[in-house]
């Protein structure tokens, strides 16, 4: 290819290809900021632990803030497929940072589907442009995979509500400005649960340590935790009791988002490896022109077309309402992390020495998605989720 952001792809590697004319340009667009705004800054952003506020405010800019949010309240109006599109290009300038924007836009997602007119007035305009920030909040201590079983209390006090809890491993926690919090306000289970927003500054509200973590180095990671934290009863998104499923709703999104990032970061990886096998010289000849090299080219090539299908099929159900949905989101989500982190693990071995060096971006792009295998549900809860679909027919 000429430079990063204008490849010349073999079509069946296009990440464009099969894309109408629209989309075509939404990618380009994403591709050129991630290579000039993001690339040149993803090692640093890793090394010094900085959260790029100003360049996820210029990504917000071009309308990646609120992407799937409606134009109403200044949401960008795209869909989950355009979502995607984007979220797998910004990837490959910095997965770290893009899986933390998707967090943003699946919080922003949330409040527009199903905040009130003076909730969504409130923050759609502000994090569609990322002027505020937002973290979403399901995980405790005590609860991860097993989310309904959440204990953060939050008990009526006249108008009030008073949360008292704590919330682990939450993106941006310490740094963003509004908490998408899930919470016990009714009996045990996920009836139980409803989701509120707190503000940044509310008394009671307080942050852990921020955790050391192997890759996601650009956006912080702390618990959150509330101290008889008082909230007006009017933070409640949705209605009572209605906070698990809209939790989940959000996740469907997500986890399409997540694995978008991980294929952003294999594709990446693999263009590494092929510019990489064709220079570098062994036994007196490219490492281009040994079979096992080309074989493994072939097999990359392979698990990130059919990764990137699987996404955008699940992308499209969940656009469309597929009532199939769910597990069509479950098996993108574990599909493509899995794939796509071997894709990435096997592009740092093509790549010798070197690929374990961090001149070489192939080890920020495996320590970045390894953790997508992990969370917005394990992939192992994944699993469950599509082999209870399997077994109910
Ligand atoms: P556990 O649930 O204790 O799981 C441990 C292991 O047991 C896993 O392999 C799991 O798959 C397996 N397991 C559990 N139950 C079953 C079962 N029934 N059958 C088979 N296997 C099972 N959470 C948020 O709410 N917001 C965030 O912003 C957020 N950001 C995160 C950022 C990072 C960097 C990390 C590491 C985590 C983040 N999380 C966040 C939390 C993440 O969602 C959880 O870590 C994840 O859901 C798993 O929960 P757990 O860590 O408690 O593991
Ligand atoms: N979409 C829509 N609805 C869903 C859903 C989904 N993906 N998953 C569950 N539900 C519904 C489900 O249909 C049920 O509704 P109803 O009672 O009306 O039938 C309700 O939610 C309760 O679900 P289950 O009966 O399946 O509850 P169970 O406790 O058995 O299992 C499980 C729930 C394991 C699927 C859920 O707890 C889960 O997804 N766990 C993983 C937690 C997770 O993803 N955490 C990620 C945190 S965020 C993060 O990591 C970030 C980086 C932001």
């Amino acid at each position: 290819g000429v430079t990063a952001s204008h490849r010349r792809y073999v079509t069946s590697l296009n990440p464009s290809h099969g894309l109408t004319e629209e989309q075509t340009a939404i990618h380009q667009l994403a591709t050129d900021f991630a290579a000039k705004e993001m690339l040149p800054n993803m090692a640093l952003w890793d090394e010094k632990e900085l959260f790029p506020v100003d360049t996820m405010r210029a990504a917000a800019a071009l309308g990646f803030g609120a992407i799937y949010a409606s134009e109403e309240y200044g949401g960008t109006g795209l869909s989950r497929l355009d979502a995607s599109i984007i979220f797998e290009a910004l990837s490959k300038g910095c997965t770290s940072t893009t899986a933390y924007i998707s967090i943003h836009n699946m919080c922003a997602w949330m409040i527009d589907h199903f905040g009130n007119a003076s909730q969504k007035e409130q923050w759609i305009p502000q994090l569609a442009a990322m002027e505020k920030f937002a973290s979403y909040c399901l995980t405790e201590p005590g609860a991860g995979s097993d989310a309904a079983s959440l204990s953060t209390a939050a008990k009526r006090d006249g108008a009030d509500l008073v949360l008292n809890g704590s919330k682990a491993f939450i993106s941006g926690g310490g740094d963003t400005d509004v908490y998408l919090v899930m919470c016990r306000t009714g009996g045990p289970g996920p009836k139980g649960i409803s989701c509120v927003l707190v503000e940044k500054g509310t008394p009671g509200l307080n942050f852990g340590k921020k955790e050391r973590k192997v890759g996601w180095n650009s956006q912080p990671t702390r618990m959150v935790i509330f101290e008889d934290c008082r909230i007006p009863a009017t933070n409640i998104l949705g209605s009572e009791g209605q906070g698990f499923s809209i939790a989940m709703k959000g996740l469907n999104g997500g986890r399409i988002n997540i694995a978008s990032c991980s294929l952003g970061a294999a594709q990446a990886s693999l263009e590494a490896a092929v510019d990489y096998v064709k220079v570098r010289k062994q036994f007196s000849k490219p490492l281009a022109s040994f079979q096992n090299t080309q074989f493994r080219l072939a097999e990359m090539g392979t698990e990130v077309v059919a990764s990137r299908l699987l996404v955008r099929n699940a992308a499209r159900a969940l656009q469309d309402d597929h009532p199939d949905t769910v597990p069509l989101c479950s098996m993108a989500k574990y599909f493509v992390t899995e794939r796509c982190f071997q894709v990435i693990n096997e592009a740092l071995q093509l790549h010798g020495g070197y690929g374990y060096l961090k001149d070489y971006p192939v080890q920020q792009y495996l320590r970045d998605s390894r953790v997508h295998m992990i969370l917005e549900g394990t992939n192992e809860v994944m699993r469950l989720l599509i082999a209870r679909h399997i077994l109910s027919e």
